[in-house]
């Protein structure tokens, strides 16, 4: 008993991440309300029992949301999370659904939010992490209530701070150098894969459960974040009749999501953004989950691997024309020759395959496996080795970023020999594509400071990559040895610096991609029911180009004018509203289990400037460079500041 208990200290100690925090005492504090019915007065958050509530007034007669209840913790903390635990029982009248969280020193000035989006509808604890910020008040806002009802109830509020006896006032943030962590939004769903779409929404989704997954269940929980209207919304995807946990994700041409296989392992699901709906496509040759899938030169998408569902061993390359919704299996496309040497074997070896679309419509693997390989369609499909990614082993759950199209330029950073109890590397390569079939140059670049499996990376407007999350050790559905800081790679050094810490380990089905705006979405981790280490929430980092030194906010640049619609070839013109240096593309992404194939970035000099901030850019004549679909299109400014993104669509 003794040792098991020490075994756990150690654990509690070591284990979990300090950043986490500890619940505050709540003695002493008051709170007050905008609306309150007596006997169910706000205090009664504060109190420890479960069975007594805060409700909203509902006689005689209901007051309308917003309700809100403000905390006054008696004394400056340095505070970086908060729980809300809704009213037990089997009436559920006042449980929130759409929230928000302030924070005040003085209880007049109110921050922008730290915690905006919607609770999951169940009687569990909602529990976020924020950025650690100093605060003496705290405000949870309720704008909805899950039944749609004018009532907000709750039973429990804690406040936690990683160290309760530094107070506020002498808290000192980290350096605007190191990028800075805002809001936490809430999702009612673990986002395990995510979407960036064309109008300014992100999708994400989980499996038949909001917090679980499962076999065959034929259908799918998702929720979408409109970034304009910062709703976070939720809906269950049933007529599809696929359960789209572990799939394969690429973003077509026209810049819809085509969702393949996963626990549904023959499906096809097509997501329209214009329509917001999902319609069923034709199954897949070969039943797949795991399988990476890509865009081609000409639109086709082309998909492999995948034996952690339906069926194991055999998982060859198949094409799909978008066209006529048709699957073509390419037998010569083999699987072997990117098999890792998993010591779980083919179940595991051929998953999440790091493709690229590339040159007369091949496709360049650069990964996990040590061996790199080519894949051509032409007739029957075939492979050719590529040669190996220097000494780096077998890296599965690393990533591979197209951080620079024009040169061909691919970072690859971490991963880990076998898919789960298998300590991941820090390394990372650049590899660099010349033509189809060439064997390809690999040269080591300085490591990161922690070995990661299971991060993201995500590369930026400015050719930098973020790299964030993951785990030293990969175990899935583990929190443990995390790597808390992000670390930023600069292709001019060849080197990683790190950034502000996150909040939350993201880890086993964790994203990040970039938004539109220049900052990243990270967050997800878990989908294992009753497990503690399901993260439903994301955070959004705003990197160092973001600010001035002082800390303030840089000055961006706009883009007032662009086309909307080009080709590959094309020269284009572009207005901006001051003088910029140079522009970049990056595609739309999509990303589940560490694999965003549909990232990249194409670094663009204007060739002429013809007065009034009018640009002349060439976009590369290969569509195997610029492929087909919607992208991202940023002007900056001589010091790095992006502008936010310019859309625009390749067609094929
Ligand atoms: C986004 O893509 C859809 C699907 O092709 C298209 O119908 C819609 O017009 C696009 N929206 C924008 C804003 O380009
Ligand atoms: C896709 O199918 C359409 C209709 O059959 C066909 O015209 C087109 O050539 C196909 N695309 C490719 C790239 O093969
Ligand atoms: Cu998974």
């Amino acid at each position: 008993m003794r040792t098991l208990h020490l075994i756990l200290s150690i654990c509690l100690a070591l284990c979990l991440p300090e950043v986490l925090g500890h619940a505050l005492s709540r003695d002493g504090w008051t709170v007050t309300a905008n609306s309150w019915e007596p006997g169910n007065e706000p205090e009664k958050v504060l109190d420890g029992h479960h069975s007594t509530m805060w409700h909203s007034r509902y006689k005689p007669q209901d007051e309308p949301l917003p309700h809100h209840i403000i905390i006054d913790m008696k004394k400056s903390y340095v505070v970086n999370r908060f729980s809300y635990l809704p009213r037990q029982g089997i009436n559920r009248n006042g449980c929130i659904s759409q929230h928000q969280v302030h924070l005040s020193q003085d209880g007049e000035t109110w921050n922008e939010p730290v915690i905006i989006g919607t609770y999951m509808d169940d009687h569990s604890e909602k529990d976020t992490a924020f950025s650690a910020t100093p605060a003496r008040y705290i405000r949870l806002t309720a704008l909805t209530e899950i039944n749609g009802n004018p009532w907000t109830s709750v039973a429990e509020i804690n406040v936690y701070s990683p160290d309760p006896d530094v107070s506020g006032d002498d808290f000192k943030p980290l350096p605007v150098s190191r990028g800075k962590w805002g809001p936490t939004i809430d999702f009612p769903i673990v986002p395990v894969a995510l979407a960036v779409l064309n109008n300014s929404k992100i999708l994400t989704w989980s499996a038949f459960r909001p917090d679980n997954f499962g076999m065959f269940a034929g259908k799918t929980y998702t929720s979408t974040w409109d970034t304009k209207s910062e709703v976070v919304s939720q809906c269950l995807v049933k007529n599809t009749h696929h359960d789209m946990f572990c799939p394969g994700t690429s973003l077509d041409e026209f810049g819809r999501a085509i969702i393949t296989g996963g626990s549904n392992s023959e499906k096809t699901s097509i997501y329209n953004p214009a329509t917001d709906s999902w319609t069923g496509a034709s199954n897949m040759q070969i039943h797949r989950g795991y399988q990476t899938s890509t865009t081609l030169a000409d639109g086709r998408i082309f998909t492999i691997g995948g034996s952690w569902s339906g069926g194991r061993g055999g998982k060859d390359g198949e094409i799909y024309n978008v066209t006529d919704d048709s699957w073509t299996e390419l037998s010569g496309c083999k699987v072997k020759p990117m098999f890792t040497d998993d010591g779980a074997g083919v179940y595991r070896a051929d998953n999440h395959a790091w493709l690229f679309g590339w040159k007369g419509n091949t496709v360049f693997q650069a990964g996990p496996s040590k061996a790199m390989n080519w894949y051509s369609m032409d007739g029957e499909g075939s492979v050719q080795g590529a040669g190996n990614r220097a000494d780096d082993p077998d890296s599965m759950n690393g990533n591979a970023v197209m951080y620079d199209a024009v040169k061909g330029k691919i970072l690859s950073i971490g991963g880990a020999p076998h898919y789960s109890e298998s300590d991941a590397t820090n390394h990372a390569h650049v590899i660099a594509l010349g033509d189809p079939g060439d064997i390809v140059k690999v040269t080591p670049v300085d490591s990161m400071a922690h070995a990661r499996g299971f991060h993201n990376s995500v590369v930026l407007p400015d050719g930098k990559v973020l790299v964030v999350g993951g785990q030293s050790y990969a175990v899935p559905f583990t929190d443990d040895t995390p790597a808390m800081i992000p670390e930023l790679w600069d292709p001019a050094t060849g080197s990683f610096s790190p950034m502000s810490p996150i909040n939350q380990p993201r880890t086993y089905h964790s994203v990040a991609a970039l938004l539109p705006d220049g900052t990243v979405i990270s967050g997800g981790g878990g989908l294992c029911g009753n497990c503690d280490v399901n993260h439903m929430d994301v955070q959004i980092f705003r990197p160092p180009y973001l600010f001035k030194d002082d800390g303030s906010l840089a000055v961006r640049p706009t883009i007032t004018d662009g086309p909307e619609m080009i080709q590959a070839g094309d020269s284009i013109t572009v207005v901006t509203d001051v003088a910029v240096e140079s522009f970049s593309m990056i595609r739309h992404s999509t990303v589940t289990h560490s694999a965003n194939t549909d990232q990249r970035r194409i670094p663009l000099t204007p060739s002429k400037s013809t007065g009034n901030n009018r640009f002349a850019l060439d976009i590369p004549g290969d569509s195997g460079i610029v492929l087909p679909g919607y992208w991202m299109l940023f002007a900056l400014i001589g010091n790095g500041v992006p502008s936010e993104a310019w859309t625009i669509r390749v067609r094929t």
